[in-house]
């Protein structure tokens, strides 16, 4: 890597005279902003993604031997304090004969989404891909023998969606050197704070070569989602960077190696108040439950789904919405209703979301307690203004009314004029008036679609030009001025 530059600087400085070595263009850097920047294109332009979290804790579904074990699903193992040994023996009971591959995917399409994450191995330590070098995995270990990540890699091709895996790098509660098995094989660290087990061994010789044989065997690999980064030095961390950055370039990284990847990932289901100039992504549960648990029915419905994706992308982020399959292999019908109609709001909506900017504005999401309250978090507390959000293209913004403006709806501040409004379903000319200087929507009631409703404004320049508070003085006082001259 310390040579590209060199070799760059030798070719514009014209220091290598052969024309074949004048030819060669080195690849950038990959940690350079250019590097950067091109792997993340199709991700920025995506906006909307479905997780899966699918394994061997489908078939307990939240319960074991009788009892319910509260939490999420798929951190039964744990809950339940679940000897290996006797984890294991689930894999016997794993026959999924109603997976069909193709089905998940056809499903995240007709939902609107633009890629797929899957859990190749979760923090249990199974993986749903046949694996050399460990024999718990969905091949070796189980009746079905079926590579599940083959099967939903090559449906992902087919139906051209982007095909990225969750890796659980840091836990692994199957392994004695893995982090997170207390129950089975004691503290990770000991009281001095120091480490107890042969981690390194465990990433060397499972988490690692796991990696790579993802990369190489299972792409092309959009990204890899790492997660719960327990004991990740900088340089572990660095050792799985390296092996993405040099097995496969354009794989991104999430944002939970253990050192800064392609982009943020948020906490679970965290959404932040305002715009975020970074890449990032919320990773979202549809129910309460990553993993799927049989009590947890309770699916958000379509209407919170939308409004949060569009929330989410008006802030320049990415939704990385989650379901967890039964152990059959069927996505519970009632959560595949809820995205299919959110699929269906896309289908008339989606120019308001894909390859979208974020709000030019932002004041409109919320704003922090003036009486300095707190959240459970202890951060500042964030009251949230959800009547509606923005997003932008060149030349164009994308109003989205979650619900109906009492009073006809004062464009937020901007130097450009407007040059027409319409309805994006359905090209619906939307009247605009112009109040004291600013231009208003007359949106025609009772509202087209209460779920979300749509509006272009169309603005000359490609991109908004604030007015600032001196320029609204301005005008004010010209408006003012102009009044009391005609009044005399
Ligand atoms: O412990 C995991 C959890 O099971 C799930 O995979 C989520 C998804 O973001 N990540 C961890 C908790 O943050």
């Amino acid at each position: 890597m310390r040579s590209r530059p060199v070799v760059t600087l030798a070719i514009v400085l014209g220091l290598c005279s052969t024309p074949s070595l004048v030819a060669i263009q080195p690849s950038p850097d990959p940690e350079s902003i250019e590097a950067k920047t091109a792997r993340l294109a199709w991700f920025r332009e995506a906006k909307f993604g479905l997780f899966i979290h699918w394994g061997l804790y489908a078939i307990p579904a939240g319960e074991w031997k009788g009892r319910r074990i509260p939490g999420i699903g798929e951190w039964i193992m744990n809950r339940a304090k679940i000897p290996v040994a006797e984890y294991e023996l689930l894999a016997r009971q794993w026959n999924p004969v109603k997976f069909d591959a193709e089905a998940w995917v056809s499903l995240a399409r007709d939902a609107g989404m633009k890629y797929v994450v899957i859990t190749s191995k979760h923090h249990d330590g199974f993986a749903l891909y046949d694996s050399k070098v460990s024999r718990f995995d969905v091949v070796d270990a189980t009746p079905s023998r079926r590579d599940i990540l083959k099967e939903l890699q090559a449906a992902c091709r087919k139906l051209g969606l982007p095909l990225g895996f969750y890796y659980s790098q840091s836990q692994d509660w199957h392994e004695p050197g893995g982090a997170g098995n207390e129950w089975d094989f004691g503290p990770d660290l000991g009281p001095d704070g120091k480490e107890r087990k042969d981690y390194d061994k465990y990433l060397r010789e499972k988490a690692e070569p796991q990696v790579r044989e993802l990369l190489t065997e299972y792409g092309p690999v959009a990204l890899v989602w790492f997660d719960t980064p327990r004991m990740m030095t900088p340089e572990r961390a660095q050792r799985f960077a390296d092996l993405v950055r040099t097995l496969s370039p354009k794989t991104l990284i999430d944002g939970r190696l253990g050192k800064a990847g392609d982009y943020v990932s948020t906490g679970d289901n965290v959404v932040p108040g305002r715009v975020q100039a970074e890449a990032w992504e919320v990773p979202a549960t549809i129910n309460h439950t990553w993993g799927y648990r049989k009590d947890d029915q309770d699916w958000k419905s379509p209407g919170d789904i939308v409004f949060k994706l569009v929330d989410i992308v008006s802030k320049g982020g990415n939704y990385l919405l989650n379901v967890g399959p039964m152990a059959d292999g069927v996505i519970p019908p009632a959560c595949q209703d809820a995205l299919r109609t959110v699929g269906r709001w896309l289908k008339a909506n989606g120019e308001a979301v894909y390859g979208t900017g974020p709000s030019p504005w932002g004041e409109e999401t919320g704003e922090p307690s003036s009486r300095g309250a707190k959240d459970l978090r202890g951060n500042p507390l964030f009251l949230p203004h959800n009547e509606w959000r923005v997003t932008a293209k060149p030349g164009k913004l994308y109003f989205t009314f979650f619900q109906e403006p009492r009073v006809p709806f004062e464009l937020p501040p901007m130097k450009n004029t407007v040059k027409r409004a319409y309805r994006l379903a359905d090209g619906e000319e939307v009247k605009v008036e112009v109040e004291n200087g600013r231009p208003r929507l007359v949106i025609p009631r009772p509202i087209f679609d209460p779920t979300a409703t749509v509006v272009v404004v169309e603005i000359d320049g490609p991109v908004v030009e604030p007015l600032r508070v001196a320029d609204r003085v301005a005008t004010l006082l010209g408006l003012f001025t102009r009044k009391a001259m005609t009044a005399s």
